[in-house]
């Protein structure tokens, strides 16, 4: 199924031409209403005229992070605040937060983005939608309440936290469809358990995922723990929120909004846009946005782009699973490992339950690296044995994958913290 089947099935060369069009409108817009903009193109020697085709984006100064920063809280905004008519911004972790605007079009726009994946997802106007993201300055709770609304499915605003709450909502509401990280969804499902349930006694059949990892080891879980389809959805606060891409029900890549985002990959080091096919990272363009556009700007999300067309019948490109951010990206002993890289073999072993935490120490001029992992059943810490040969099989199954050597602790069922946004699984001691 489709929300707008014209332009989820354009030609390759249709797309183009939208794109160029609206890169020239975007370029303009922010060289006359964005002061920094102004002065980065200036200085790079780029006016609007240069660019007469795709390939001449190349010309245009990357926008990072701290750029926004810099400018907080609106100095990046290019209408005036009479045409704002929402803001969100980012959970900072440390810091500001980075703050963006909406105009009446960019909200138009984001409710049909996030309306696609929703349809493409297997959602309708059937559907009785559980939003289960924190509700605030977070995108994801506003911004598939609002997707959700537009395709006329009954959306819950239960928003995260008080679990036993939700899981009761679900069952009594007959919630079919249920928006949430994929750790806090699996988070529920326990706790459904706790309270006596089996999947049985839920409606559940759609899970709408996003704003974290997922391997599809994970994904495995939470659909045999709820007896639900699920799909990935990736998106940025600053690039809109949710409805950058996602899933369709083949589950192979997340296509692409190419006409409201132009996506490139490059290597993060020598900032080299790379060739079609090969993984680095992503780095878009929002070709529509009014209130806060950005030009080329560094996500730091590792991904691959593929341009073959999708048996689904779209003809938008597909984003790999964001294989890690380059900036969560441990460098351990000068080795790149990626938390998902040790979420896929944790996950795919029977013993344990999907709760990890990964610590980094410097310990005597050698970095080490800790995993704990909670057992599924706990009577195991006493049956030495079995414990050990358990531990030696994570270890050289982390071995294989990683091509290093990682310490394995097999820790008590549900001692490991519980998240109700995103997850954090990493600690870094160094
Ligand atoms: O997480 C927007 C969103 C909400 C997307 C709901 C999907 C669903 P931020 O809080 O700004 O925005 O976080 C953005 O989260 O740069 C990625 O590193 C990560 N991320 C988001 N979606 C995915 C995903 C929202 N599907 C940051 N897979 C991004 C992996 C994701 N990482």
């Amino acid at each position: 199924m489709f929300w707008q089947k014209e332009i989820e099935t354009m030609d390759r060369k249709k797309i183009e031409a939208v794109q160029l069009e609206r890169l020239q409108w975007l370029v303009k817009h922010c060289y006359q209403n964005v002061r920094f903009y102004h002065d980065r193109l200036d200085k790079a020697g780029v006016t609007p005229e240069r660019i007469k085709t795709l390939s001449d984006i190349q010309y245009i100064p990357y926008t990072t992070k701290e750029d926004i920063r810099d400018h907080y809280p609106f100095g990046m905004f290019a209408v005036p605040m009479k045409q704002v008519i929402r803001i969100h911004a980012s959970s900072g972790t440390t810091g500001k937060p980075t703050v963006v605007g909406y105009t009446r079009s960019d909200m138009e726009n984001w409710s049909n983005l996030v309306a696609r994946l929703a349809v493409a997802a297997g959602a309708s106007d059937e559907d009785i939608a559980q939003i289960s993201f924190g509700y605030g300055l977070f995108t994801g709770a506003l911004g598939l309440h609002q997707g959700l609304e537009k395709i006329g499915a009954a959306v819950i605003p239960s928003s995260s936290g008080n679990t036993e709450k939700q899981v009761m909502l679900m069952k009594d509401f007959g919630t079919t469809l249920i928006v949430g990280t994929p750790s806090y969804v699996l988070y529920m499902s326990e706790v459904a358990k706790e309270m006596g349930y089996t999947k049985d006694d839920f409606k559940i059949r759609l899970g709408l995922m996003g704003s974290e990892g997922c391997t599809p080891e994970m994904r495995d879980k939470i659909e045999e723990a709820w007896g639900l389809f699920a799909t990935d959805n990736y998106g940025m606060s600053e690039l809109i929120g949710p409805g950058v891409s996602g899933e369709c029900e083949r589950r192979e890549g997340m296509h692409i909004a190419e006409d409201h985002f132009l996506c490139e990959v490059i290597n993060s080091s020598s900032l080299e846009v790379l060739p079609r096919g090969e993984t680095g990272e992503l780095v878009v363009t929002t070709l529509t946005k009014e209130a806060f556009p950005l030009l080329r700007y560094r996500t730091k999300d590792i991904t691959r782009i593929n341009y073959e067309p999708c048996a689904c019948g779209r003809t938008m490109a597909r984003m790999d699973k964001i294989k890690g951010r380059s900036d969560d990206m441990l460098k351990i002993r000068g080795v790149n490992v990626f938390p998902s890289q040790i979420e896929s073999v944790i996950v795919s072993s029977k013993s344990v339950s999907p709760n990890y935490q990964l610590v980094v120490r410097h310990e005597g001029f050698r970095d080490t690296l800790e995993v704990n992992v909670e057992l599924v059943d706990g009577t195991l810490l006493e049956r030495f044995s079995e414990l050990e040969a358990l531990e030696s099989k994570l270890k050289a199954k982390l071995h294989t994958v990683l091509g290093i050597d990682a310490k394995v602790n097999l820790v008590e069922p549900k001692s490991l913290e519980r998240f109700a946004g995103k997850a954090k699984r990493v600690v870094d001691l160094r």
